[in-house]
Order: C-alpha cells, then structure tokens, then sequence
C-alpha cells in the first residue's frame, strides 16, 4: 500500500514553468528565433544543460561549450529574477491540504526535482518543512526521464518504490517515475500525459480518498 507521495516542483506545487519559459523564449528571440509553447513543452523537467541543447537544435543553431555556458547562466539570472517574487500565495490550489492530509495519515512526502533551484523556490513558499526528503538537480547525476531522481528519493526514505506514487506534470517525469518502479499520477493535460496510470487537472479539490479511489480497481 501507499506509503510515500513523491512531487515534482514546477508545474506541480507551483507554476514556475512560465518564468522557465520565458526566460528561454527571451534567451532564443536573442538569438534569432522563437520557442513556441508547444516546443516548451519538451523542455519540462529536463536539466538546465540538456534544455539548453534542445533548444539550440531547435533554432538550428551550433555554439562551442563556453558560449553554452554563458547563455545557461544568463538565462538561470533571468529565471531567479522572474522567481525572486514568489510568495507562499503562489502555490498551487488544494497542494497543502493534499499534503497535510497525506502527513496526517502517515504517509511521507519527498520532492523530485530537476531544478538546482528547488530549495530557493520552495524556501520562498514557505514549504521547506513539509518534505521528509529533497532531492534536487544538485543531487543528481542522470535527469529525467533517467529513474534517479524519483529512486534516490524513495531510498532516502527508505521506501519501497512500488509503495511510491509520483505527481509529475512533465512527459520526461512521468517517464522517470515508471522507470523507478513507480504509480505516475499525471498533473495536467491527458493527452499530454498519457504515458501516466492516471492524470488529474490539479490538486483543488483532490483528496487522499480521491487518490486512494484512482487506484481501486
Ligand atoms: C524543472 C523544470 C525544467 C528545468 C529544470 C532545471 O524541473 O521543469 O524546465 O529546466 O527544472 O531547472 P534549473 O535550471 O532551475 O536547475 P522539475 O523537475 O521541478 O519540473
Ligand atoms: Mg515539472
């Protein structure tokens, strides 16, 4: 049975993903072209380097490893300045009742997440305590969809990965999650996610009980 709920930030407990967003458009109309949303889409929960690539082979453009290096760190500038206004009123509808519910009932709660910037993000929403277990982008040597990230977590907590479900809102986590052995319980859009056991729009409105149902056969 259930004994650890595993999140991924961006797009999950918060929307992050459009200051990713643009900042990568504002880095790619700089250099020449534009990134479409659906485009974006690719780039969620993938690491700041590999979106980098993506995104140049996207544009059709070819850059030597320095220049790569400055245009990631100039952009991650950007992000943080887009991010340095966050608030605890940021996160996502239902996320803390949904997890304080889970904490009531014994369940531990890890976070899963691509970003080096997760402790930030999460100091700013006031959310640091509710995780048992963080791992981040600095923690990691394989991205998703590579199962490290949700694995790593779920033996940090020393949980078995079968009595883990993940919440992921990107194709590459939901991917990661059942690498790991996992449930993936897709965040957003189902034809998006259709790789996931189940998907939901969000957590307004989502309960334990709701979560528990999703799973009955
Ligand atoms: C997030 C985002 C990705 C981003 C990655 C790295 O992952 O979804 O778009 O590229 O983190 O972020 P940073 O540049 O802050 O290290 P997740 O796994 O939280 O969705
Ligand atoms: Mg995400």
């Amino acid at each position: 049975s259930l004994q650890a709920c595993l999140f991924d930030l961006d797009g999950v407990i918060v929307d992050t993903a459009k200051y990713h967003y643009l900042a990568w458009r504002h880095m790619a109309q700089q250099l020449g072209f534009d990134l479409s949303e659906t485009q974006n889409e690719q780039l969620k929960g993938i690491s700041r380097m590999e979106s980098l690539d993506i995104i140049l082979r996207l544009g059709g453009v070819v850059l030597d490893q320095d220049t790569k290096e400055q245009l990631a760190s100039e952009k991650n500038q950007h992000y943080l300045e887009l991010c340095a206004q966050i608030t605890p009123q940021e996160v996502l509808p239902g996320v803390l009742d949904f997890m304080n519910e889970v904490r009531r009932a014994g369940i531990k709660i890890g976070l899963g997440s691509a970003s080096k910037n997760a402790r930030l993000i999460l100091q700013h929403l006031d959310m640091l305590p509710y995780f048992d277990t963080i791992v981040d982008g600095t923690l990691i040597s394989r991205g998703k969809p590579d199962p490290q990230t949700f694995a790593l977590g779920a033996a940090d907590l020393r949980v078995p990965a079968a009595a883990c479900v993940v919440f992921e809102d990107a194709v590459a986590g939901v991917e990661a999650a059942r690498a790991a052995g996992m449930k993936a319980v897709g965040v957003g859009d189902p034809e998006v996610l259709a790789a996931a056991d189940r998907v939901i729009p969000g957590f307004k409105d989502f309960s334990l009980h709701d979560l528990m149902t999703l799973f009955q056969k």
